[in-house]
């Protein structure tokens, strides 16, 4: 048996003995390759944290103690230390979580996934202790990439404004957020991490004075307490103790003794602290610890060996067509500049950043700022491309609105892994873009079919210089080209039938979906015209006259349901005045649990077989034609005839 199997919770780890920890973390790092490889998840963030966890876990008392975790990737040690260890369908349906979930533990204290919330969190922890009279201690972990989104600074303004509440910050700089962090405080954190020069002369003071009789142990303690001007001989404090933080470190975050006596020194002080410790990404796993794109932040499932895909893919992804794109625009329109958000590779920027280096901004995670650096950069009439996944747009609602819409400025969002992703749970899926931008003044939505339509509809959008465009896809592979017969207006005609049943409206990669559908109801025997608008805000305005001579109109989409574009369509019907029934298809306004994408589309019902069986029941319902049985009342799929 191995030591990890026998701890089944805090207490057994802290009364491990200090000599086996080593052996622990090797185990832990044996079982991360082997379990990771099977599921995939957040692989490299996890292996460097394992010293780090194990001695949080050693001098805190969780979960009386809160330990908090910034957007929660880095948490699986943690799950393993709390009584966590079956990862068989880690991210799977039914199984652990790939982020702290609550309902999974009473150790974890917050869920989140979006970066830069933990210091936020935190200090409203540490004020209701205060409040409170709880003695207990607020510990958030923060990655160096974290701690580059404004939130985080934010939340630092306000802990270092109380002195005297207790408060203790660890820093896991890995000096990597998927890419190298950058930056001016990703510079500052190399200065501190090469000016220990302070904890040295500590190190070495207590060392030698301490063995000093009589004068040794106060001369020691003073220096220990001494000013910052002294401090700053030896080694800059920098800006944390500017602001009013008491600083530790730099500290080994790979030396368990190490990091236990700088935690343990933390939690007795009264009032913020910061922790800084060093660690490296991938650790002890090689190939990661080698990897230059991201140090292997996720994986997919693969070999543990050899590192290849245990599923290969099936086609180039949706992000490489946009990435390849980009270079080519970037030839033709040298006014055209991009920007992530700390995402380089995984938004398909890297090409672009390697042709085009000074015409590429990697912002940090910092979206807000994203959007209204862009606003800026449109402003002196370059356009700029803004990359992000699409849930993480939801962070600059107000900078889209206010700074890019009003003003009017061409800004391109390209909002990658758009409508359900499934593993990474709640949080992840991108179902709220197409909502939250409809009250955008200005702003055009493009949700491309496949890969033909991304190509045209990304040079479509970067050739609108007077208002926001939006271009979003999904996550994985781009199916096949789903070819129109004509276009009506802004309408692509995928399929046309002559019989004025059902006109079904297609957003984005629903394509094959709502093919599939009229196929379904068109063997039972009736007539659908599937279009697809490509630009789904504006509503076409080809589309109400057209939806006039139908039965019944549905519109499917990989978005929430609630004000989503089933709601802009009916919107624009009634304003038109045609009176014909909207049904829509999308996602429930609720926070979808991890599964795989088919699952979760699955279970919310956006297969062809639900929509077709909701459909027809929806025009049984009106004329009672279409289907056996009692018409009034809800269809399962095989009712249709
Ligand atoms: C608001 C937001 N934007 C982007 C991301 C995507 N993201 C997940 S982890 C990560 C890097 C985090 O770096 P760091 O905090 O240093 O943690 P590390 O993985 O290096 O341990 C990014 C950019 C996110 N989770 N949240």
């Amino acid at each position: 048996m191995s030591i990890l199997e026998n701890i089944r919770g805090p207490r057994d780890l802290k009364a491990l003995p200090e000599t086996r920890l080593d052996e622990l973390a090797a185990d832990i790092r044996h079982f991360l390759v082997e379990a990771v490889a099977r599921t995939g998840g957040h692989l490299g963030p996890n292996l460097g944290v394992v010293e780090l966890t194990i001695a949080l876990h050693r001098v805190f008392d969780s979960p009386a103690d809160r330990v908090l975790w910034d957007t929660g990737h880095q948490s699986y040690v943690h799950k393993l230390l709390t009584g966590r260890q079956d990862f068989s369908k880690l991210r799977g349906k039914g199984g652990l979580s790939g982020y702290p979930s609550r309902a999974e533990s009473e150790h974890d204290i917050i869920e989140n996934s979006h970066a830069s919330t933990v210091l936020g969190w935190a200090d409203g922890l540490a004020k209701a202790n205060q409040v409170l009279g709880r003695p207990d201690h607020v510990v958030a972990v923060i990655g160096d990439g974290a701690l580059t989104g404004g939130m985080a600074w934010e939340a630092l303004n306000n802990i270092a404004a109380a002195k005297d509440r207790p408060l203790i910050i660890v820093v896991n700089d890995n000096e990597r957020s998927y890419g190298p962090t950058i930056g001016g405080l990703a510079n500052h954190l190399a200065t501190l991490r090469t000016t220990d020069g302070y904890e040295r002369f500590l190190a070495w003071g207590k060392d030698r004075l301490q063995r000093t009789p009589v004068v040794g142990r106060p001369l020691y303690e003073s220096l220990h307490g001494a000013k910052k001007g002294f401090k700053d001989a030896f080694a800059p404090q920098g800006m944390f103790e500017d602001l009013g933080l008491k600083y530790v470190g730099p500290i080994d975050g790979h030396d368990i003794a190490a990091v236990e006596s700088a935690l343990r020194r933390a939690a007795r002080f009264h009032g913020p602290v910061l922790v800084h410790c060093l660690t490296q990404k991938g650790r002890g796993y090689p190939a990661a610890e080698r990897d230059e794109a991201d140090r292997f932040h996720t994986v997919g499932a693969m070999d543990p060996l050899t590192c290849e895909p245990l599923a290969p893919s099936n086609g180039p992804s949706w992000t490489s067509v946009f990435g390849a794109e980009m270079l080519r625009i970037g030839a033709e329109r040298p006014g055209v500049v991009a920007i992530t958000a700390a995402m380089l590779q995984p938004v398909g920027l890297a090409p672009f950043a390697a042709a085009y280096p000074g015409r590429i901004y990697d912002v940090g995670i910092a979206e807000q700022h994203a959007a209204t650096s862009a606003a800026g950069l449109a402003t002196a009439g370059l356009h700029p491309v803004v990359a992000v996944y699409a849930t993480f747009l939801n962070r600059a609602f107000d900078q889209v609105l206010m700074d890019v819409a009003l003003h009017k400025c061409g800004v391109t969002f390209v909002l990658d892994r758009a409508g359900v992703t499934g593993v990474d749970g709640a949080s992840h899926n991108g179902m709220w873009d197409m909502s939250i931008l409809q009250v955008v003044p200005g702003l055009r939505i493009a949700a491309p079919r496949d890969a033909d339509q991304l190509r045209a509809q990304l040079r479509e959008a970067v050739d609108i210089d007077d208002a926001p465009t939006v271009v979003r896809f999904p996550k994985e592979t781009v199916g096949e080209a789903v070819p129109a017969l004509e276009r009506i207006g802004g309408l692509d005609v995928l399929r046309r039938d002559p019989r004025p049943d059902v006109l079904l409206v297609s957003v984005g990669a629903l394509a094959g979906t709502c093919l599939a559908v009229a196929e379904l109801l068109g063997e039972r025997g009736l007539g659908v015209t599937v279009v697809d608008p490509r630009w789904v805000k504006p509503v076409d305005a080809t589309l109400p006259p057209l939806a006039a001579g139908f039965r019944v109109v549905a519109v499917v989409e990989d978005n929430s349901r609630a004000g989503g574009v089933g709601s802009a369509v009916a919107q624009a019907l009634r304003d038109a005045d045609v009176d014909v029934p909207v049904r829509d298809f999308g996602i429930p306004p609720d926070f979808l649990a991890h599964a795989k994408r088919g699952e979760v589309l699955a279970d919310i019902g956006l297969t062809p077989a639900e929509i077709a069986g909701r459909i027809s029941a929806t025009l049984a319902r009106r004329n009672g034609v279409g289907v056996v049985g009692d018409a009034s009342k809800e269809l399962a799929p095989d009712d249709i005839v």
